[in-house]
């Protein structure tokens, strides 16, 4: 039996193979306290040990999705060596959610700023409802983004507007972010667009959607020739499971896929 942890600074729970993580510190926009990312890198372990789970949700209680690390942590961080502790464990979490198997979407609504924003940035999809607001603030802080964001931005919308983003430190509006491809969908209620999203997503072959998500991950920063190998092999795969057939069978038969996840 799975033997999930008692969560202070977040909620858990699991319908129907969807589930949703909560962080819960509304009185600090959910600012990423370094408990709150200790309870995200259980969170994920849970997540990656659990058969049921077939696709993640993260989003934010109260007011915001996250308004980033805890600035009041950060105040009291002792030296430099504290400082780099601090962005290597957001790091390390982060890099856990990231390479979590089943697809993740970040619900954004209110802020994502900073760290709040570099967690969206480790989840594969992000949909925000209209009037977020996005940013990387930190220069205005005297600090640059520690949790990612610095090399996971970039990597999403082109060096250029990741560095007017960072460099201006501004708040980009949920619609602007849409344009960018910093979100990918907008709605009233970003959890619930979430929700759609991932129901649209979980309609798929599950082990088709782990292998698809690795192979991009997987292949990014490789030449081309070699993550092409890498989608061979990893194209292989899905041609070798049972769901492959029954897709086959089912389009054939013009009738809807029963996918088993084998
Ligand atoms: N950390 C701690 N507390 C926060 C944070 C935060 N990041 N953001 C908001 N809060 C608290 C406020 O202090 C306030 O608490 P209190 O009621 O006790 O005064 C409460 O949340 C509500 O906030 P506001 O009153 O400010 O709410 P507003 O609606 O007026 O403003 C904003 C909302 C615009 C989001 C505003 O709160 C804000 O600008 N917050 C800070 C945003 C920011 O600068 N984030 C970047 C932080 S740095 C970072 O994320 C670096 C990541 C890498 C770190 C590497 C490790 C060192």
């Amino acid at each position: 039996v799975l033997e999930i942890p008692e969560f202070a600074h977040l909620a858990y729970e699991v319908e129907e193979g969807l589930a949703l993580v909560t962080l819960k510190r509304p009185e600090a926009l959910n600012a990423l306290s370094q408990d709150l990312l200790q309870e995200l890198a259980e969170v994920a372990e849970v997540i990656a040990q659990d058969p049921e789970v077939r696709a993640v949700i993260f989003a934010g209680e109260g007011k915001a999705f996250a308004a980033g690390a805890d600035l009041k942590e950060i105040a009291a961080l002792k030296d430099p060596f504290a400082a780099r502790e601090y962005a290597l464990l957001g790091q390390q979490v982060f890099a856990e959610i990231a390479a979590l198997p089943v697809p993740t979407i970040a619900a954004i609504h209110g802020y994502a700023l900073g760290g709040g924003l570099e967690l969206a940035l480790a989840c594969d999809l992000r949909v925000a409802a209209k009037g977020a607001k996005l940013g990387l603030p930190e220069v205005g802080l005297g600090l640059i983004p520690g949790f990612g964001g610095t090399q996971r931005l970039p990597r999403l919308i082109g060096r250029g507007r990741a560095l007017d983003l960072i460099l201006t430190g501004r708040h980009v509006p949920a619609e602007e972010a849409l344009a960018l491809g910093l979100v990918n969908r907008l709605g009233e209620d970003a959890l619930e667009e979430a929700k759609k999203l991932a129901r649209q997503i979980l309609k798929n072959a599950p082990v088709a959607l782990a292998l698809a998500k690795e192979s991009v991950v997987r292949g990014e920063g490789l030449d081309l020739a070699e993550a092409l190998e890498i989608e061979a092999d990893l194209f292989g795969y899905a041609a070798a499971t049972e769901d492959m057939r029954e897709g086959v069978r089912a389009f054939l038969e013009k009738r809807p896929p029963g996918f088993r996840g084998e």
